[in-house]
């Protein structure tokens, strides 16, 4: 696709943001669309309103450039990207959004232009409803799935570097979306279909939350028989073809808690898809249980329990779907309970060494690097500190009376 040509990038999240500012990068002319004016006001008054590796200098870059323009009216375009949200809805991806976004497009939509779309979909979402949608406007028209694969912490690295799948709906339409993803991706492009495209998309994730679950069971089970989960997994992970993954508080993100729904079939329940979602759900409740007999073998009064980390997973300020408020919940039950993360800011958390002076019990729900300092001997007040993902070291109890208890470990 030559550079004369333009794009608009529908939905500036976390994905569509950091994609139409590559675009730009590339000398590409690129509109950026999205419902939220205040995501439009931030962008046209030079900020960026969610932190990613990175991004701040590219869009100082794109600035300079002057290739990027963020608005809330359609203008044509000849390609249309589509990175929405889609979330699950009984079991299948709710495309409400991506049908809102085909609606913007409809109204400046001209023959033969490209849409994209990069949101996660079900498997045969793109055959059986979107494409569709767009053929009832009566124009010719190319179309690709390519599906976003970058993981948040890492989005542009990845943007770049990571193989692409392209599934186009015809060979026109694979060939134009090759061309554009080659002026900012440096890797292997891979052509299917699209419903073939979807399915890879989802199977990863369903990879990720299967093996997930499974060493979330594994802890579990080194609780019960009395054996150290994390020694367990470094030890089997050094057979050539095992690959274990850490147990922890729980999964959130908008990815792997969500889109393998998109594989469960309704009312099927032996789906180990569904399992795992299932299990991995619990893993909260199960900590609460665990820090509450702790609680009660330690015969605390009036614990206060405070919750260090509420971004879903370590070192990103992104809280989607996180598994620390299923522990928020499930602690506001029982105690007065206490949040602080130094990447995610809501009125009611505290500063960090507000929680620590003010909690006998801390969990660790996400192990941010920031908490690597942490002497608990500061801070005679703790009693137990429950570790979630093993991150604590002896370092950080030197001279403190803390209980250390960690997650998938026996407990005697
Ligand atoms: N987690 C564990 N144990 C592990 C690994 C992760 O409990 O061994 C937890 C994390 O703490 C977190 C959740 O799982 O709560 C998910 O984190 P993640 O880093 O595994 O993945 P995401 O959701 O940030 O991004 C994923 C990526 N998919 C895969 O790795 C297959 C990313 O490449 C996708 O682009 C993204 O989903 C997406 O948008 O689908």
């Amino acid at each position: 696709m030559a550079v004369n040509k333009s794009v608009t990038v529908l939905g500036l999240g976390y994905i569509g943001l950091p994609t139409a500012l590559l675009i730009a990068d590339a000398g590409i002319t690129t509109y950026g669309f999205d419902v939220d004016i205040n995501k439009i006001t931030a962008l046209q008054q030079q900020q960026l309103y969610f932190e990613e590796n990175g991004l701040a200098d590219l869009f100082s870059s794109v600035q300079k450039k002057n290739t990027f323009q963020p608005g809330i009216v359609m203008i044509h375009s000849d390609v249309y990207i589509i990175a929405v949200p889609t979330p699950t809805q009984a079991g299948s991806a709710d495309l409400q959004y991506v049908f809102a976004a085909l609606e913007e497009v409809s109204k400046v939509f001209q023959q033969g232009d490209l849409i994209i779309l990069e949101s996660t979909v079900g498997p045969r979402d793109c055959i059986d409803q979107i494409v569709p949608k767009i053929s009832g406007w009566n124009k010719d028209f190319l179309f690709a799935h390519c599906p976003e694969r970058a993981i948040p912490g890492n989005t542009l690295h990845e943007m770049k570097h990571n193989d692409r799948i392209i599934g186009g709906l015809n060979t026109d339409s694979t060939r134009t979306t090759t061309e554009l993803y080659k002026h900012f991706v440096n890797s292997n492009f891979f052509t299917t279909d699209p419903t073939t495209a979807a399915s890879s998309k989802v199977m990863e994730n369903t990879f990720r939350s299967v093996n997930i679950a499974l060493a979330n069971e594994f802890a579990g089970l080194a609780e019960q028989l009395g054996f150290n989960v994390w020694e367990a997994i470094e030890l089997a992970n050094k057979h050539p073809r095992v690959n274990i993954h850490l147990p922890g508080a729980g999964v959130g993100g908008h990815c792997i808690p969500v889109d393998p729904w998109f594989f469960v079939q309704k009312g099927e329940d032996e789906s180990l898809i569904k399992t795992s979602l299932l299990l991995n759900r619990s893993v909260p409740d199960r900590i609460v249980g665990e820090v509450i007999t702790a609680i009660k073998v330690a015969q605390l009064d009036n614990p206060i329990v405070g919750i260090l980390g509420y971004a879903y997973k370590k070192n990103v300020n992104d809280a989607r779907e996180t598994p620390a408020e299923y522990l928020l919940q499930g602690f506001n039950k029982h105690f007065k309970t206490l949040v602080t993360d130094p990447r995610v800011s809501r009125k009611d958390f505290r500063d960090l060494d507000d929680l620590l002076a003010k909690s006998s019990v801390i969990v660790l729900a996400t192990n941010h690097d920031a908490y690597a300092e942490i002497h608990f001997s500061e801070y005679p007040n703790i009693k137990i500190v429950y570790d979630s993902h093993n991150f604590f070291t002896k370092k950080n109890f030197q001279h403190s009376k803390a209980k250390h208890v960690i997650l998938g470990t026996s407990k005697e």
